[in-house]
C-alpha cells in the first residue's frame, strides 16, 4: 500500500483526531475494534470507511479507553455539531498559527468525519481562519514568517483531507483549476480542487499564475468540461481581457464551461470584460453550478 493512498488514515491521524493515544489506537486495531491494514513498513493504516463505521457504530470513551455505543453519533448531531463547528475555526486558526500542522490536519478530518459538508469545512474553518491570517497580517500583529507558516500549515492540512476524502474512482467529468497570470494566491483553486474531486469530479490543478494563451492549450489538450479560475489581488487583470477574448472562444469551440472567482473578478467593470458562466462570490456558488 502507498503510503498517501486516499481515503486511508494513519494511526497518528486517528489519534489526534479522537485525541487518545496511539497506543490506544493500536490497542483498538489489535482487539478488532478498529479493522486496519499494514503497510509493507508495517506501519497501520486505517481505512475511512472502517473510521466512520466505528464512529457511528460504536463511539470511543477518551479516558477509560472503552468502547462504548453510540457516543459520536451524539456528538455529530444537532447543536452539538454547530458548536463543534464554532470551536474547530478557532482551533484551526491556533493550530496553522503555531505551524501544528499534525493538529491542524486533525481538525479538518475530525469534522469530515463528523460529516460536515466538505464546502463547509473549507468555507467556515479554513477560508475564515486564513482572513483571519490575512488580518493579523495587515494590522501587524503577525509577522509576514508568521503569516507564510500559517498558510503553509493550512496548505498541508488541505492536502491531507483531500487524500483523505478523495474517491479511490474519480469520474469522466474533467475540470481544470488554476490562478490567473502573476496571482500567487492559489490556495482557493486547491480548495476547488478539494470541492470537485469530493463531488467525484477529475481535476487538474495548474497551480498559480497561468497566463491566458497557456491556459488554451491545456483546453486544447485536455478537453475539460470545466475551467475554473482565480484571481485575488486584481491589479494586472485589465491587461489581460484581450488574451481572455482568445481563451473564450477557445472555450467555447470545446464546450467548457467557465467559472471565476475570488476578489480580483468581483468588481462589476472586471466581470463584464470577463463575461462567464459563473462569476462566483465562494464556493457554494460553484456547488450549485455543477
Ligand atoms: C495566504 C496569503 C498569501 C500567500 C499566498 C500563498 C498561496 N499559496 O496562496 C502569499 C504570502 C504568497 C501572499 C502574497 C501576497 N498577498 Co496575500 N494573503 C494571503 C491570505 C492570508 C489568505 C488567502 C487565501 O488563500 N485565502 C483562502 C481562500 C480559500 O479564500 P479566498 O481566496 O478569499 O477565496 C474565497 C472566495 O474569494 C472564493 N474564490 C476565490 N477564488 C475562487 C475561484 C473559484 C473558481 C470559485 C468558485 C471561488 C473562488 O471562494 C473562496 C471561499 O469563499 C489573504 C487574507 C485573506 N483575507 O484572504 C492575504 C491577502 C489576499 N493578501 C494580500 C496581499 C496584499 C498580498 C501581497 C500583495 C503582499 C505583498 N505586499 O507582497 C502578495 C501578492 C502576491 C501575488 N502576486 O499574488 C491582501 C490582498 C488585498 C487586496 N485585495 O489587494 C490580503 C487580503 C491580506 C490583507 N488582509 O491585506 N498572500
Amino acid at each position: 500500500m502507498k503510503e498517501r493512498t486516499a481515503n486511508f488514515l494513519t494511526t497518528r491521524q486517528l489519534a489526534r483526531m479522537w485525541q487518545v493515544s496511539e497506543a490506544t489506537i493500536k490497542r483498538w486495531a489489535d482487539a478488532g475494534h478498529l479493522h486496519s491494514q499494514k503497510t509493507l513498513g508495517g506501519h497501520r493504516r486505517f481505512a475511512l470507511s472502517e473510521v466512520l463505521k466505528f464512529q457511528s457504530e460504536r463511539g470511543f470513551d477518551t479516558d477509560g479507553e472503552r468502547v462504548e455505543p453510540k457516543r459520536t453519533a451524539t456528538i455529530a448531531s444537532g447543536a452539538g455539531k454547530a458548536l463543534a463547528q464554532a470551536g474547530a475555526l478557532e482551533r484551526f486558526f491556533e493550530a496553522i498559527s503555531i505551524g501544528h500542522e499534525a493538529e491542524a490536519t486533525a481538525i479538518l478530518l475530525r469534522q469530515y468525519l463528523d460529516r460536515i459538508p466538505p464546502v463547509k469545512i473549507l468555507e467556515e474553518t479554513v477560508t475564515e481562519a486564513l482572513r483571519r491570517v490575512g488580518n493579523r497580517w495587515h494590522s501587524g500583529e503577525m509577522s509576514v514568517a508568521d503569516e507564510h507558516l500559517a498558510t503553509h500549515t493550512a496548505i498541508r492540512a488541505i492536502e491531507a483531507l483531500r487524500s483523505a476524502m478523495r474517491p479511490a474512482q474519480l469520474g469522466e467529468r474533467l475540470a481544470v483549476c488554476c490562478t490567473v497570470e502573476d496571482e500567487l494566491h492559489d490556495i482557493a483553486t486547491l480548495c476547488v480542487q478539494v470541492l470537485l474531486e469530493s463531488e467525484g469530479w477529475s481535476v487538474k490543478n495548474l497551480g498559480a499564475s497561468m497566463p491566458f494563451f497557456a491556459l488554451s492549450d491545456a483546453i486544447v489538450k485536455h478537453r475539460p468540461h470545466l475551467v475554473c479560475i482565480s484571481s485575488t489581488t486584481n491589479g494586472a487583470l485589465s491587461r489581460y481581457a484581450r488574451e481572455y477574448a482568445q481563451f473564450k472562444a477557445v472555450t467555447l469551440k470545446h464546450q467548457t464551461r467557465i467559472a471565476l472567482g475570488g476578489e480580483g473578478f468581483r468588481e462589476r467593470a472586471i466581470r463584464q470584460r470577463f463575461p462567464a458562466d459563473l462569476h462566483a462570490e465562494n464556493f457554494n456558488q460553484l456547488l450549485k453550478m455543477i
